[in-house]
C-alpha cells in the first residue's frame, strides 16, 4: 500500500496568484483514522495557504509527537518540515525563527504535547511572542498512545472505556491570554468556514498566534460523555463572530451595519473583519476575552472565534533587536565590526 498521492493534475485546476494549484500545497495521504478531526485541520491549512498565495518553500512546519504532530506530513509537502520530540516543538520553532526570520512558521501540536509534557515550552514561546502560528489540535486525549485523558479533558468527561475524568481542565486559550499572547482564537475542526479565515489571520499576524482547535478523536474520544465529541461540540459551540480575512491586495468594501462589526488591520495591511454576534466581547481587551471564556464555560458552552488580538504586537526580533536578515546570509564583514571599532570598544573599557 502506498501513501503517496497520484501525481497527475487536471489541466484546468484553478491556480492562485502565483500560479500554483491547490494540489501543490497538499502532502502525503493521511494515515490517521477516517473521520479524525486532525485531517480537517490539515485541509483548512492547505486551503488557507493556497488562497494566500504563499510560496511553499517559504513555510516551515514544526511539530512534536502525537497523531496531531504527524499531520504536517499530510499538508504542504513542498515546504520545510521538522517533526521534533514530544512537547519540544516550541524550542525548535524558536531556534529556527531566530536563525531565519523570513520564513512562515506553522507549529502543530496536540493537547498532550502542549498542555502536559510541553507546557514549560509552550508558555515561553507565548511570552517571547515568537512570530509563528501555533495550532493545538485539541481532542482531550492522548490519541497516539490509545486514549488516556489529557490535561484539557473536562472534569467528568469520559473517554472510551474510561472513568469520568477527575481533574480540572487546563484552558489553553485562557493560559495564552494570561501569558501575554498577542493573538488568541478557538475553533472547531468541523467548522472550516470559521477556521480558514482564522488561520489566514494567524499567519498574517506578527507575533505568537495561538489557535486552539477542538478536534474530536473518533477512535478514543467521540463517545457519549466526552465533551470533545463531534455531537457534544456541535450542540455546545457558540461563535463570538463571523470571521473574514481580507488580504492587503484586495479592495476593502464596507457592506456591514455600523456597530455590529469590528475590523482589525494587521501589520502587513491585511484586514480581519469580524461580524460580531456577542457584543460583550472586545477583541482588543485581554480582560474581556478572559471573562467571556469563563462566562461561556459557566453556561456549559465553548466560545469560538477570534478572542483577542494585539495589532501593535512586537515579536521577539523587535524586542531583542536582531538583524533583519536571515543569519545564513550574514558575511564575515557583517559579523566582525573591524579593527577600528574594536579599538574604540576596548578604549571605552580601559
Ligand atoms: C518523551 C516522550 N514521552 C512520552 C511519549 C509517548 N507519547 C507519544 S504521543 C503522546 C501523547 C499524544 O497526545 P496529543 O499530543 O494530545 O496528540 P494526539 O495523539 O491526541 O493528537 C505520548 C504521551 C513520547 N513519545 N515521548
Ligand atoms: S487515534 Fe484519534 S487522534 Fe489518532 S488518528 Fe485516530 S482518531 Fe485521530
Ligand atoms: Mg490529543
Amino acid at each position: 500500500m502506498t501513501y503517496l498521492r497520484p501525481n497527475f493534475r487536471h489541466p484546468e485546476a484553478p491556480v492562485n496568484e502565483i500560479g500554483y494549484t491547490r494540489k501543490q500545497y497538499e502532502g502525503a495521504l493521511s494515515t490517521l483514522c477516517a473521520g479524525c478531526g486532525h485531517d480537517s485541520i490539515s485541509t483548512a491549512i492547505i486551503q488557507a495557504v493556497f488562497e494566500m498565495s504563499i510560496e511553499p518553500h517559504k513555510v516551515a512546519k514544526i511539530s512534536g509527537i502525537g497523531c496531531s504532530s504527524k499531520t504536517p506530513t499530510y499538508f504542504l509537502g513542498n515546504s520545510h518540515g521538522f517533526n521534533s520530540v514530544h512537547g519540544r516543538m516550541p524550542s525548535v520553532a524558536t531556534g529556527a525563527n531566530l536563525a531565519n526570520r523570513e520564513m512562515i512558521y506553522i507549529g502543530v501540536s496536540g493537547d498532550g504535547d502542549t498542555a502536559s509534557i510541553g507546557m514549560g515550552q509552550f508558555v515561553h514561546a507565548v511570552r517571547r511572542n515568537i512570530n509563528m502560528m501555533y495550532i493545538c489540535e485539541n481532542n482531550g486525549v492522548y490519541g497516539l498512545t490509545k486514549g488516556q485523558d489529557s490535561a484539557t479533558a473536562d472534569i467528568g468527561s469520559k473517554s472510551k472505556k474510561g472513568e469520568p475524568n477527575a481533574f480540572e481542565p487546563i484552558d489553553l486559550c485562557a493560559q495564552a491570554l494570561q501569558l501575554g499572547a498577542t493573538f488568541v482564537a478557538r475553533s472547531f475542526s468541523g467548522d472550516k468556514a470559521q477556521l480558514v479565515p482564522l488561520i489566514k489571520a494567524a499567519i498574517a499576524h506578527r507575533g505568537f498566534a495561538f489557535i486552539d482547535v477542538i478536534s474530536p478523536c473518533v477512535t478514543f474520544n467521540n463517545n457519549a460523555g466526552s465533551t470533545k465529541a463531534y455531537d457534544y461540540v456541535r450542540e455546545h459551540v457558540s461563535a463570538c463572530g463571523m470571521v473574514d480575512f481580507v488580504p492587503m491586495r484586495e479592495e476593502i468594501t464596507a457592506h456591514y451595519q455600523p456597530g455590529s462589526n469590528v475590523e482589525v488591520t494587521m501589520h502587513d495591511g491585511s484586514v480581519v473583519r469580524l461580524q460580531k454576534m456577542d457584543e460583550g466581547l472586545d477583541v482588543h481587551s485581554r480582560r474581556s476575552a478572559l471573562n467571556m471564556i469563563q462566562e461561556y464555560k459557566a453556561q456549559d458552552k465553548v466560545l469560538t472565534g477570534l478572542l483577542y488580538i494585539d495589532q501593535d504586537s512586537r515579536d521577539l526580533h523587535d524586542v531583542i533587536r536582531t538583524t533583519d536578515k536571515p543569519l545564513r546570509t550574514l558575511k564575515a564583514a557583517d559579523l566582525c565590526p573591524g579593527n577600528a571599532m574594536l579599538e574604540k570598544i576596548n578604549a571605552a573599557m580601559r
